[in-house]
């Protein structure tokens, strides 16, 4: 398996799967969610309407992951994986690590070869880059890959990029 470090649009890459840094809700939102929304047009709302209604009424919990199709992205799948807010008062690692492997685990349970993921939770739920870049880099580097054979991480802006590739 190939790890890479890029820099830019997430919505752009040729990849068999990338990873939306949701919310619970899963009706879009802000941020890389809002940018993933815009560019796979309104068939994505409708699956995850449907995956509210069928299996998470309450919503998606925290550190876990959804597939769905990738309309109008030029993605087969989209994984939807809700991040932790950051807290100065608890430790929720744990769960910002659960995000990378159970979408990791999703991708491999749908035999795909390719995943990109966003740097999760380090934008409005304010984590830390620099804690978040060894959490993300550690589960990837510890995963027991079997068809997977690229897990790119792609940030969006230039000091993400630098402090993820410093870690
Ligand atoms: N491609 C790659 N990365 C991006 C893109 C993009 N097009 N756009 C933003 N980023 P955030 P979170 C980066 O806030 O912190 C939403 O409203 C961004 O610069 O998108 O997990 C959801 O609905 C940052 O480094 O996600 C939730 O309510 C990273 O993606 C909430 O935000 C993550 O920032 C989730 O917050």
């Amino acid at each position: 398996m190939k790890t890479e470090i890029t820099k830019g649009d997430i919505t752009k890459l040729e990849v068999d799967a990338i990873v939306n840094a949701a919310n619970s809700g899963l009706m879009g939102g802000g941020g890389v969610d809002g940018a993933i929304h815009r560019r796979a047009g309104p068939g994505l709302l409708e699956e995850c309407r449907e995956i509210r209604r069928k299996k998470f009424p309450k919503g998606l919990p925290t550190g876990k992951a959804v597939i769905t199709g990738g309309y109008d992205l030029p993605v087969k799948h989209i994984i939807h994986t809700v991040g932790p807010v950051y807290s100065r008062r608890e430790d929720r690692s744990e769960l910002l690590k659960s995000c990378f492997t159970e979408s990791l685990a999703l991708a491999e349970q749908n035999k795909l070869r390719s995943i990109a993921f966003p740097a999760i939770s380090c934008g409005i739920y304010g984590y830390p880059k620099d804690e978040a870049a060894v959490i993300a880099k550690g589960v990837i580097a510890s995963f027991e890959y079997k068809s997977l054979e690229k897990v790119i991480i792609c940030l969006f802006d230039e000091g993400t990029f630098r402090i993820f590739n410093e870690a």
